[in-house]
């Protein structure tokens, strides 16, 4: 590595000792930075990578809630806007139990990059909180939701800060989030929030944006490969809206959903998820118990492994990880190279751990496809969401889908670009993240150095 980028990364292990997710996706984005920063010497001349590794700005606060049975729970929330040279930081807010602010920033720090591949003007930022969804009430989420919201009203609007959903977080979270913002602004401003209800503001699509996308994008791999998605056989992980947008799209191309996962095991469904009927009870399993698919593979009489990852399956020709971080480790890449598998590409943010990427990339059978181009359609969507609320008009499906397919075909060819420009071949993974940095180093580098 580059002697600059080596000197910004060692700063970055040092004050974020304690959040290895944070030093993990820099350690990723800096790896495929060294010709780009041999090129372009303004770049250690004006310490622009410093800049890039430290947030704008990051919010903490105190969220204090009320549970039905009267007790009273203190929650801590963040929000991180991480780089706004490019546009209104935009990012979704993720509820889970293991959040705490090192993956916030990490977070936040791929969604710059990711924002800046979509084309479109957003910035980068993520928030959320260390509340446990898992077994709370209605009532219990919306009364958090609120809570939430009346810390976070003052630090967004639609021009300044958009959030949205993320894990833990879906349209009914988000409802009860814009209501309060509401309630407390006193002001139609249904663009400071995405993924909304129809009813007031949200997009057609977004919910499956990000599968959708997804698929797009894997629609411009194997064509690059003189390949077609008809008859493939994809092994995803999760069962959340991502791996359920993939499932859906990959059934409309004649592909299919052969693995999936949740917290508790994997189904093996040879036959694919891609009746209306497995789709829609999918839908409704994810809805009652988040935490457990096996009662898929009970009502459809399909093999459950309990406690395992699909990785390393043989009767799959695409293997796309759409769950958590660092779902695939070295011993998960190892049984996936040996398997022969063609396709790894990405989906959940950083699915991978650097060491496992690294030797995924390395295999010359596969080609290796990075989650922040891949998952970028979900973000794009609600950019597109964006808009939509400042015309004060709604988009058909056919338009927001188009447009959607378009900008994943865009995320694909610039990031191919980029890499053979700089004389890497076809490396999606080097691609991207060149491309994504290029632009928002630019927009820094012309507003002034700070
Ligand atoms: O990781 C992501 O890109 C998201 N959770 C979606 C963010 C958004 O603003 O739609």
């Amino acid at each position: 590595m580059n002697a600059y980028l080596a000197s910004v990364l060692e700063n970055v292990k040092t004050k974020h000792a304690g959040e290895p997710e944070f030093v993990q996706t820099v350690e990723e984005v800096f790896s495929s930075l060294e010709p780009v920063i041999e090129k372009h010497p303004e770049y250690e001349k004006y310490d622009l990578l410093n800049r890039m590794v430290e947030p704008d700005r990051m919010f903490t606060f105190r969220v204090v809630w009320e549970d039905d049975n009267g007790k009273w729970h203190t929650n801590r929330g963040w929000r991180c806007q991480f780089n706004g040279a490019i546009g209104p930081y935009k990012g979704g807010l993720r509820f889970q139990k293991n959040v705490y602010e090192g993956i916030i920033k990490f977070l936040g720090f791929e969604q710059t990059f990711k924002n800046s591949l979509t084309g479109l003007p957003i910035g980068g930022g993520k928030g959320g909180s260390d509340f446990d969804p898992a077994g709370k009430s209605d009532a219990e989420v919306m009364r958090f939701c609120q809570a939430f919201m009346s810390a976070l009203y003052r630090y967004i609007g639609p021009d300044v800060d958009v959030p949205a959903g993320d894990m833990g977080v879906g349209g009914r979270e988000i409802g009860y989030l814009f209501g309060q913002y509401r309630r407390l602004k006193g002001v139609w401003e249904n663009g400071v929030l995405t993924g909304k209800g129809l009813s007031y503001g949200g997009s057609l699509i977004r919910p499956e944006a990000t599968g959708y996308g997804a698929i797009y994008y894997l629609c411009e791999v194997l064509k690059h490969e003189n390949d077609s998605i008809e008859g493939k056989r994809i092994a995803t992980s999760g069962y959340g809206n991502v791996a359920w947008g993939i499932m859906k799209k990959a059934a409309e191309l004649g592909a299919k959903v052969t693995y999936f996962s949740g917290p508790d095991g994997y189904v093996h469904d040879p036959d694919g998820v891609i009746t209306e009927e497995k789709l829609n009870y999918i839908l409704e399993m994810r809805a009652t118990d988040p935490m457990h698919c096996k009662p898929y593979a009970d009502h459809f009489g399909c093999e459950f492994v309990e406690g395992a990852k699909p990785w390393g399956a043989t009767d799959v020709d695409i293997i796309m990880p759409a769950a958590t971080q660092n779902d695939v480790t070295m011993e998960s890449a190892e049984k996936i190279a040996a398997s022969g598998v063609k396709y790894y590409i990405e989906v959940a943010n950083m699915p991978t751990t650097n060491d496992a990427l690294n030797f995924l990339r390395a295999q010359k059978h596969m080609i290796v496809a990075p989650s922040k181009a891949v998952n970028a359609g979900g973000v794009g969507v609600s950019a597109l969401e964006m808009s939509q609320n400042s015309e004060r008009l709604v988009w058909t499906a056919e338009e927001v889908d188009a447009q959607l397919k378009k900008m994943m075909i865009n995320i694909h060819k610039v990031s191919a670009e980029a890499a053979e420009q700089y004389g890497l071949g076809y490396d999606l993974v080097a691609g991207g993240n060149i491309a994504g940095f290029l632009k928002v180093a630019e927009a820094m580098l012309e507003q002034g150095c700070f």
